[in-house]
């Protein structure tokens, strides 16, 4: 009975941390890139000669390029303006690193209405959400800074994420709560040089990270996965004022480029098929070391129980003869 209810522990232990070992791996590369590139192709930046060529930058509504900043909008009420990429965005892993600015003479909560960064199918076609198109394809992150729904818990500006597949509706009376995927507050208004945000997609992880006071101190705000989004989409910003107004100012956006570590393949296998993981698998990992010591010590521990074990019994015949 002892000796069945170790081998059951041992089988146990030896799963678990096979799973544990797995699950570091794939964690590990899911964070890791080697370096990254500067596509200036997809990016936007002093000196803003994008807009010469009819290929890159376009502008729509009430967007305008001055030296060193583009506006969206400006301070004043019901306006609507956005900037869209020409090209269309082919890779697969990449981040975006956006440098705006909202400003303007209101307090904070009587101002709006923000902005949204795009990465979507459709490009430059007016709308309601964030001065762009509504049941759009693809991503959008949002920059809120006016709360119009009333039964909102959240604390305003809000940033939050949605995924639309050209069906689904943003609701801007409850902000997008609905169809909001996460998000965070953050105090982006009114900072002296602007605010920073990433947006990070790297082996189908999407994470969204702030600097709102250009001290390259960055706030985790989404950090999500199983996201799915195709290549060939066009990045844009936007913007709209309605009766709170606030300039609405994007100074670059910057598309990296992000190179990953390549796993190399040593044995052919197929995901989702049981037979094809964990044995093999196994074998792959080349920290196999902790394994080697724990099969080592529940060895000696097996043969240390076994051996008093036996020793006990013929201790006992040993006594039970002498009777
Ligand atoms: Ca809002």
């Amino acid at each position: 009975m002892f000796s069945m209810f170790t081998l059951k522990n041992i089988h146990d232990l030896t799963c678990l941390l096979v799973v544990l070992c797995i699950l570091r791996l794939s964690m590990a590369e899911d964070w890791d890139f080697l370096d990254e590139f500067l596509k200036r192709e997809y990016s936007l930046m002093t000196p803003y000669r994008g807009f010469s060529s009819p290929s890159s930058w376009e502008l729509k509504g009430t967007a305008l390029v001055a030296t060193d900043y583009v506006r969206l909008t400006p301070d004043l009420p019901n306006r609507q303006g956005a900037i869209w990429s020409g090209t269309p965005l082919q890779l697969h892993d990449w981040e975006l690193k956006v440098h705006f600015k909202i400003h303007g003479k209101a307090k904070t909560g009587m101002s709006g209405d923000g902005l949204a960064i795009w990465l979507t199918k459709e490009r430059m076609q007016d709308g309601p959400v964030f001065g762009s198109r509504n049941k759009f394809t693809g991503l959008g992150v949002f920059v809120d800074t006016y709360p119009n729904s009333v039964k909102n818990d959240r604390v305003f500006p809000y940033v939050s994420v949605m995924l639309g597949n050209g069906a689904l509706s943003y609701e801007h009376d409850s902000d997008g709560q609905p169809t909001e995927l996460a998000g965070c507050s953050s105090r982006d208004r009114n900072s002296r040089d602007g605010v920073f945000l990433r947006i990070r997609y790297i082996k189908n992880r999407l994470m969204v990270m702030l600097d709102v006071d250009g001290k390259d101190i960055w706030k985790n705000c989404v950090n999500i996965t199983g996201i799915h989004l195709p290549t060939g989409y066009y990045l844009g910003a936007s913007s709209a004022t309605g009766d709170l107004s606030d300039n609405h100012d994007i100074i670059s956006m910057k598309l990296y480029e992000l190179i990953i570590k390549k796993v190399p393949e040593h044995i052919p296998k197929v995901d989702d098929k049981e037979e094809f993981q964990v044995e093999i698998q196994v074998k792959q990992i080349s920290e196999v070391r902790p394994l080697t010591y724990l099969f080592t010590f529940l060895f000696l521990c097996a043969l240390v129980v076994g051996g008093s074990k036996v020793y006990r019994h013929w201790e006992e015949n040993k006594r039970k003869r002498s009777y």
